[in-house]
Parts: C-alpha cells; structure tokens; sequence
C-alpha cells in the first residue's frame, strides 16, 4: 500500500482527520433555560424504541439497551411539557399493530424515535409510518446515533418532520418550547422540509454541552429500570457485569483523539466534556439507594483520556466509599500507568479489555491514527 496516499485521504494539513472541519463544534456554554410562563399550549411527549426485531439484520447482536438517553432527554424538558411517556417496542417485542395502539391511546402531541446506529436504520421509516397513520398532526423527531451521522438519508423519509443532529437534551427542549408557542426553532442541531416541501434546511450539528454538571439525574421512574439491569445479555461474553442490578453510567462524552474508523469525535465531538467526580459519585450514590445497584457498566467513549480527571474521579470514589465492581470496554491502553490502575482497581474495577486494533504497529499508527506505543502497551 502507499501509505503516503493512503493518508493523504485521511488528514489534512494540521494532522487532523479531514472531516472534523466541516463537523465545525462549537460549545454550549449555558443551559436553555425555557420560562414556564411563556409556554402557551403544553405538550404530551412520547418517546419510542422502536423494535429492531421488525427489520432483517442479524438480530442476534442485539442487546438490551437500557433508553438512558431518552431518560436523560425526559429529565431536561420534564417541566415544559404536559406529560411524557416511553415505550420501548423491542425490549417488549411489540408488533408494529401493538405499538400503534399504545401509541393511539396515549394520543402524543410529538413522538421522539432514537435510533442507536446506522445498522438499524430502517426501523425509523417503519415507526413514523405507523405514526402518520394514527394522525398526520403527530410532529415526528428522529436523534441518535444514526439520525446524527446521516440527518439527509434520514430526511428521505417523509413522515419524519425532524432529525435532530447531537446531543438532543437542549435542542429537543427548544423544539418542544417552539411547538409550544415560546420560542423560535433552535438555530443549530436540526434538519427539517422548509415550509413543509420539499427543500431540506441542514442546521448543522448542534453545541457541545459544555458543563455536564448542568445535567439533571435520567428520569428512570419513566422506565422499568430494574428491569434493563437484572440481566446482561444473553451472550456468554466474558466483559459481562459481575453483579445484578448493575446501571450504565456515561461520565464523560467526546475524545480528542483520531482514529481513524472511529465515529467518536464526529458525534460526541474532539472536545473532552468530563463530569466533575462528585457529579458522577452522586449518581452512583443515587442508584444505590434507590434502585440497589450492585455493579457499574461505564460507557464512556474515552474514560482514561485525561488521566489527571481519570484519577479524581476513582479517588473520589474510594473517599465516598462508593467502589462498586466496575466494567469498562475499550480502554486506551495508552493512558494506564501504574498510578491509574492502582486507583482503578480500588475503586472496584473487575474488567477492562484494551483496544490495540492491529497486530501491525504500523497500521495501528498509520492507517488506524490510535497513538499506541506498543512496547509500553506490551508492559500494561
Ligand atoms: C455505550 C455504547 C454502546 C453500548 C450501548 C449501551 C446503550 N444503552 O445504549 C453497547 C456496549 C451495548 C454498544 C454496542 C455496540 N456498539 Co456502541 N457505542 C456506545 C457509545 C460508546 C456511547 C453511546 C452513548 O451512550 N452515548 C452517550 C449519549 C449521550 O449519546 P447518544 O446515545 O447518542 O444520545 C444523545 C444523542 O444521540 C441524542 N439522541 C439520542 N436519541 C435521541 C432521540 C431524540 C428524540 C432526540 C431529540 C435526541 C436523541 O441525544 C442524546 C443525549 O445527548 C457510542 C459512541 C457514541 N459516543 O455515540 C458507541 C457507538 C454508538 N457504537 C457503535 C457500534 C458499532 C456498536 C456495535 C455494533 C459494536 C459491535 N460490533 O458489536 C454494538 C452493537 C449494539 C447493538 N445494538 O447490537 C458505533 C456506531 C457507529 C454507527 N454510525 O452506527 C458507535 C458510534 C461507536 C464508534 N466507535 O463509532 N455500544
Ligand atoms: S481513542 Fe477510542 S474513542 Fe477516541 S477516536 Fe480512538 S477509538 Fe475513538
């Protein structure tokens, strides 16, 4: 391979991966704040899984997706909005017939689809369908992972009204204070028909949340939590939990660095947005108390990237005495230093398993882009 043109393609002039340009990120830097009086029509909010299970991929893979974000979503725009509702199709396997009429009875003013991934793409088409059928007025919203990195393709479908492109937590709220007569349609983070035909207005990506502390606790009583967390899936992998319930926690979104088949930094951005220890130890302290939880899934993208905030948070752990046995996948190899696996272990952590991605040190440093050193991954 020439590998001087095979990385031309991938980065620019200033070593950074070429599309990061056109992501162009910017921070969030305060919170919408909607005021209550302003809202003229309160709105009922119905949120939907839809059920992989409708579509022909290998379903096997699937496994049981706790809807954090949707609660996380819910917990932001709770006090807009006249109610809210989840229904999760393909934890509950429903039929297309069995999601409409739970979606009839509860007669939503606007419905919010999350699609994880692009892999499941065609469940979103297939759920507005059922949507548009109970009544055209229904305004349909499609985010995730999917939604964000392919808001055109996503727009092919007409009975979506809206692809929200990033984080959703504060550009729902405004279009749910839009549709509520207090405020304009947010500025970035959407793609709609303009004036209902068929021109698309790409708003781009939305702001990067910049204090994740400004986030409220995921509404889990919308959700039968206890649920999602007394069983893994049912694969016999072995960087499964070791304790029931467990809860899934994200801590930090984004990462800066660039590898080069990874779609990280063009979702959750190149800028590290980290919790402050105490933040995270709260939720822990949290979903102890309230739903018992006995183990901890981190799902960050890059946990160890900074490892000064790394250690705070696994020290603040063991000061709260909060060290319940921990997972985490897909560790920067290249971050661990005998300091940070010291505090990692203490702080409960049971499994890691480590990303090297090639058995080629060049590929991993010129194809890949993952700065890995392999002597000093060869010595963790
Ligand atoms: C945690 C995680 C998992 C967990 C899922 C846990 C869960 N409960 O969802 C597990 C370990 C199971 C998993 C598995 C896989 N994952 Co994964 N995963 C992630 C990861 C690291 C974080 C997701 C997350 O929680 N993000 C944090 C929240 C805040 O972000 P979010 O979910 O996107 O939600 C926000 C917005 O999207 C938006 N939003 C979301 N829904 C909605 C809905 C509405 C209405 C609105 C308005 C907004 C909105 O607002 C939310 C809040 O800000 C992402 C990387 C990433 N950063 O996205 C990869 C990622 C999604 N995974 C990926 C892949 C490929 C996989 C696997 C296929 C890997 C494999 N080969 O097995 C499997 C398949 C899973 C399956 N369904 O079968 C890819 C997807 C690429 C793509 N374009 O499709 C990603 C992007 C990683 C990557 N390196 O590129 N994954
Ligand atoms: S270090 Fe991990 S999360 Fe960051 S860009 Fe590379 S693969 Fe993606």
């Amino acid at each position: 391979m020439d590998l001087q043109k095979a990385q031309k393609g991938l980065i620019d002039k200033q070593g950074r991966r070429k599309y990061f340009k056109e992501l162009n990120p910017k921070l969030l830097e305060k919170p919408l704040v909607i005021d209550g009086e302003s809202i003229k029509n309160k709105k009922k909010i119905l949120f939907i899984i839809p059920n992989f299970h409708w579509i022909d991929e290998d379903v096997n893979a699937l496994w049981d997706l706790i809807p954090w974000n949707l609660c996380q979503i819910a917990s932001v725009i709770d006090d807009i909005c006249a109610d809210i509702k989840i229904i999760d199709s393909y934890k509950d396997n429903l039929s297309e017939d069995e999601l409409a009429k739970q979606i009839a009875d509860y007669k939503p003013d606007i419905v919010g689809l999350t699609v994880l991934m692009d892999q499941y793409a065609d469940v979103a088409p297939i759920t507005t369908k059922i949507i548009k059928n109970i009544s055209k007025n229904i305004i349909t919203v499609l985010g995730g992972v999917y939604a964000m990195a392919n808001p055109m393709r996503a727009m092919k479908d007409k009975n979506l009204d809206y692809v929200v492109i990033g984080e959703g937590e504060y550009v729902f709220k405004q279009l749910i204070g839009f549709y509520s007569g207090a405020c304009d349609l947010p500025e970035r983070g959407i793609c709609f028909r303009k004036n209902g035909n068929e021109e698309l207005e790409n708003r781009g990506h939305s702001e990067f949340i910049k204090n994740l502390d400004d986030l409220p606790k995921p509404a889990y009583h919308l959700i039968d939590f206890l649920s999602y967390c007394n069983k893994y899936n049912d694969r016999k992998n072995v960087d499964r939990v070791p304790a029931y319930p467990y809860a899934r926690i994200v801590t930090s979104r984004g990462c800066p660095e660039k590898c080069s088949f990874c779609q990280v930094p063009s979702l959750q951005g190149s800028y590290f947005r980290a919790r402050s220890p105490d933040h995270v130890c709260d939720e822990i302290e949290w979903l102890k108390k309230e739903y018992g939880i006995k183990a901890i899934q981190f799902d960050d993208d890059n946990l160890a990237t900074n490892t000064k905030r790394a250690k705070a948070l696994f020290r603040r752990m063991i000061e709260r005495g909060l060290t319940l046995p921990w997972v985490y996948s897909a560790t920067a190899v290249f971050r661990l230093d005998t300091e940070m696996i010291d505090l990692m272990v203490e702080s409960g952590c049971e499994y890691i398993n480590v990303a090297i991605e090639s058995g080629s040190e060049r590929v991993t440093r010129d194809i890949v882009l993952k700065p890995l050193d392999y002597d000093h991954a060869k010595k963790w």
